[in-house]
C-alpha cells in the first residue's frame, strides 16, 4: 500500500539554544576534569533525554546543594541559582561550576542593580520555577514581588509606586508578557525597566517561527519535555495562532497517532533544551507513516554563541566559571 503524502513543516531556529550549548559542554568539561562523579544542582536543562545521557557518563544530579558530598565538584543549572546557593557553596569549601545561561546573569545583574538604586523590584514569570527562585534569590527573601499574570497587577501591594523596576522570566510567552507590561506601566507610570522584557532571543525566535506555521498545518508537535518552561509556551503558541490540535511530545514515542487522524500537513519544533536527534526520531517515525515531504520554515538565523570557560580552575570554594 501507498503512503498517504504528508507535508512536515520543519521550525527553524529550533532545539539548543546557546545558554544549554554552553551548560551541557561544562557538564562534559566537569566529567573530563574531575572524573565521576559530578554534581549537577537540577536538571542540567529540562530534558531527560539529555540529563540520563549525561547519568550514564557520571553526573549524578540533585535538587538541592546539602545533598551533593563536600569532595566532590557541583555544578548549578543553566536557569540559576539564588545568591545562597554559591555563597553555602563557598562556606562549604566546595568545588563548584555556575552554567547559568550568561542571559540569566544579566538579569540577575540587573535586578541587583535596581536595588542598588533604591528600587523595589517586581519580577514576571512563574512562581516555582527555577529561574524565578534564582533570579527573585538574588534580593533577600520577601524584597522581589511576583506577578504572573496581569490580574496580579491589579492587587499587588507596593512600598512607594515611584520607585519601582521590573525583570522577566527569560522563557515566558512573548505576547502575555506585553500585556504584563503595559498593565505594570498603567499602574506605575514611573517603574522602570529593560526595552521591552527579558525574553530571550531563542525563545523569542522559536515562537516566531511556531506563529508562523500555525495558519499553515493542522497539527503542531513541539519536541520537549513537560517541566521546560519554553517549550510549553511554544504549544500555547501554536494553539493560539490557530492551530487547533497542538502537543508537546518528549519522543515519537509519545506522538498520538490516533488522535492525529489521517493529517496532510504537520508542523515540528522543539523547545531550546530538546536535542535534535529527538526532532530526527519523530520525523522518522512520520516517514514509517506516510509518503513525507520537509518544507522548513525558517523566520530567524541564530548565530549566537556563548564562551565556554577553556579550562575549568580547580581550587575549594572558587567559582571557576
Ligand atoms: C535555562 C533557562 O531547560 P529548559 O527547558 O528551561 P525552561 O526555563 O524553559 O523551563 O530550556 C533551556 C533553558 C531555558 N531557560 C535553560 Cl533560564
Ligand atoms: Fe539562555 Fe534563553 Fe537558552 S535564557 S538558556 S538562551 S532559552
Amino acid at each position: 500500500m501507498p503512503k498517504p503524502p504528508l507535508t512536515l513543516h520543519l521550525a527553524a531556529p529550533r532545539g539548543f539554544c546557546a545558554g544549554v550549548d554552553r551548560a551541557i559542554k561544562i557538564v562534559e568539561m566537569a566529567l573530563e576534569k574531575w572524573g565521576a562523579p559530578v554534581y549537577v544542582r537540577h536538571e542540567i536543562v529540562h530534558n531527560k533525554y539529555v540529563v540520563d545521557g549525561l547519568r550514564a557518563k557520571g553526573a549524578v544530579f540533585v535538587e538541592e546543594l546539602d545533598e551533593a558530598p563536600t569532595d566532590r565538584p557541583v555544578i548549578f543549572s543553566a536557569h540559576g541559582v539564588p545568591k545562597s546557593v554559591p555563597a553555602e557553596a563557598s562556606r562549604r569549601e566546595m568545588v563548584f561550576v555556575d552554567a547559568t545561561c550568561p542571559l540569566v546573569s544579566k538579569v540577575h545583574i540587573e535586578a541587583q542593580r535596581h536595588a542598588d538604586n533604591g528600587l523595589q523590584m517586581i519580577m514576571i514569570g512563574h512562581a516555582g520555577h527555577p529561574e524565578t527562585i534564582g533570579t527573585m534569590g538574588q534580593l533577600p527573601d520577601g524584597e522581589v514581588l511576583l506577578v504572573e499574570t496581569v490580574d496580579d497587577v491589579a492587587t499587588v501591594q507596593v512600598r512607594d509606586p515611584s520607585k519601582l523596576a521590573y525583570v522577566t522570566q527569560t522563557t515566558l510567552s512573548v505576547d502575555d508578557t506585553a500585556g504584563i507590561v503595559a498593565a505594570l506601566h498603567d499602574r506605575f507610570p514611573q517603574i522602570v525597566g529593560p526595552h521591552k522584557e527579558d525574553i530571550c532571543y531563542a525563545t523569542t525566535n522559536r515562537q516566531a517561527s511556531v506563529k508562523a506555521m500555525a495558519p499553515e498545518v493542522e497539527a503542531i508537535l513541539v519536541v520537549g519535555a513537560p517541566n521546560s518552561s519554553n517549550s510549553r509556551r511554544l504549544v500555547e503558541v501554536g494553539a493560539r495562532a490557530g492551530c487547533s490540535y497542538s502537543q508537546l511530545v518528549q519522543r515519537a514515542g509519545d506522538i498520538d497517532w490516533r488522535a492525529l487522524g489521517p493529517v496532510k500537513s504537520v508542523g515540528i519544533t522543539a523547545g531550546a533544551s530538546a536535542p535534535e536527534t529527538l526532532v530526527e526520531e519523530v520525523i522518522d517515525a512520520f516517514r514509517d507513516r506516510f509518503d513525507v515531504t520537509v518544507k522548513v520554515v525558517e523566520t530567524a538565523v541564530e548565530n549566537v554563541e556563548f564562551k565556554v570557560p577553556r579550562v575549568l580552575r580547580q581550587g575549594a570554594g572558587e567559582p571557576v566559571t
